[in-house]
């Protein structure tokens, strides 16, 4: 959204990267993932530049609420309502988080194990 947003998901935001978009509306995009860690694998992102869980505010509980809708409905478009989907939101590079632009995965089309690795 501004210069500050340097990302891969900030390009792709600006249309400045293509990515397989599933859904679009003026808060959030969700694209299919490129390295794709199950049958279904798409993220879910705010426009708003926000880093990871750690950067959120009071003021964002909205929007961060309209990315859990939007991944249950992307996982249903997607044919998971039977089967289920896992979500996963990496917080911190000590946990795997690679772009700093909150995402949320949504996994599907496999097994999934427990607890996660
Ligand atoms: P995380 O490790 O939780 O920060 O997840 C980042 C994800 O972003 C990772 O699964 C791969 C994906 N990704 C990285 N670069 C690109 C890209 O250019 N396009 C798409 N579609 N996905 C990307």
């Amino acid at each position: 959204m501004t210069e500050e947003n340097d990302t891969i998901f900030g390009k792709i935001i600006r249309g400045e990267v293509p990515a397989n978009k599933v859904y679009e509306d003026d808060d959030v995009l969700a694209f299919e993932d490129i390295n794709a860690a199950a049958p279904t694998h798409i993220l879910v992102i705010p426009k708003k530049h926000i880093v990871n869980l750690f950067d959120a505010e009071e003021e964002d509980a909205e929007l961060l609420g309209k990315l859990m809708l939007t991944a249950k409905n992307v996982a249903i478009d997607q044919g998971l309502e039977e089967d289920g989907f896992r979500l996963v939101v990496n917080n911190g590079a000590g946990v795997g988080q690679s772009v700093f632009h909150i995402h949320v995965h949504v996994l599907g089309g496999r097994n999934f194990s427990w607890p996660p690795g």
